[in-house]
């Protein structure tokens, strides 16, 4: 009999996602001995059990219910597309799925891939895109060294993940078409028991506030007492920002939180506004 009262989040054992995903656990606060080799390990302080596996077969351990909930790229959950529910992004492993053809064809558009042969790990979301831009093509699965296909004779062309490029550059090939973006998700199955459900949502809650303090950096800075309105005005804040007196009584210290995107835009903004010693420091974890 399974017990409820622990969730059981599957990771992967070994690859590009598992430094990220313990990462994120252990930012989490959630404190686990993770000796290599093991295949199971129990949470000191979190009602957690961690499965070390195969990225592939995430999804089918997840939607069988062995385990309860995985990590995966948005990649494999869709290739298996296998009944999960699709929980959380988690921002890393960041990487598309796409089309990429011999660097020296004149490319003109999709009809390039009409009736040719595309070599492929992702012949389910190829066919899927396919299908949808009318194209017929002859779809050839191979599970490694993808990009290899075209000069071997084997394909026209290829559909892989793509990160930096350099894997397709080095073999003579070109990205054409983005099918997919994909980053690192949480997925779950889709009968989890109430119980379970409430150790997610506190694990939810903890992710959530660590990607917040990524997203934000605390703000601190003086600034004449006649512009305060003007400064409080270009910090959005949490709620609204904290002000303190300073030694000098025609000065004030203020204290905010922005969001990494506006940063450097807020940063000239306050200081046309007459902002000075703005010290700007990282954020832990934020509750909101
Ligand atoms: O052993 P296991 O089956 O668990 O791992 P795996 O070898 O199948 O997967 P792994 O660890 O390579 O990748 C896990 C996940 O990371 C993928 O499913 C993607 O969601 C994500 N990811 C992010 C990537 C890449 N970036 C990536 N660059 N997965 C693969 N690649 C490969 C790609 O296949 C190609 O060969 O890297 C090459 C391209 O990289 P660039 O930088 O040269 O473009
Ligand atoms: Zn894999």
């Amino acid at each position: 009999m399974t017990d409820n009262s622990i969730l059981r989040l599957a990771i992967q054992r070994k690859g590009r996602l598992s430094e990220d995903s313990l990462s994120l656990i252990k930012e989490s606060g959630i404190k686990f001995s993770n000796r290599t080799g093991k295949l199971k390990s129990k949470a000191r302080n979190f009602p957690i059990e961690f499965l070390f596996l195969r990225d592939d077969d995430i999804p089918d351990y997840v939607a069988d219910g062995v385990a309860d909930i995985g990590i995966v790229g948005e990649n494999v959950a869709l290739e298996k597309s296998k009944k999960i529910d699709f929980v959380k992004k988690l921002g890393f492993s960041k990487c598309r799925l796409s089309l990429a053809i011999p660097k020296e064809i004149d490319y003109k558009g999709l009809s390039y891939f009409q009736h040719a042969s595309i070599a492929t790990s992702y012949p389910k979301i190829l066919q899927g895109f396919l299908d949808k831009k009318n194209i017929t093509a002859d779809i050839h699965e191979i599970s490694g060294s993808v990009e290899i296909a075209p000069s071997i004779g084997l394909a026209s062309g290829v559909c892989d993940i793509v990160s930096s490029g350099s894997t397709l550059l080095s073999n003579g090939l070109k990205e054409v078409e983005t099918i997919l973006n994909s980053e690192a998700i949480i997925i779950g199955n889709q009968h989890l028991k109430e119980e379970k459900k409430s150790i997610l949502d506190k694990l939810l809650f903890r992710i959530e506030s660590v990607q917040k303090g990524k997203n934000g950096k605390y703000i601190l800075l003086n600034a004449p007492n006649e512009n305060l309105d003007k400064i409080i005005e270009l910090l959005p804040g949490m709620r609204s920002p904290t002000i303190v007196p300073l030694a000098d009584k025609n000065w004030s210290s203020i204290h905010s939180v922005i969001n990494e995107d506006e940063f450097w835009e807020v940063i000239e903004n306050l200081r046309n506004a007459g902002a000075e010693g703005i010290l700007v420091v990282p954020i832990e974890k934020m509750i909101l």
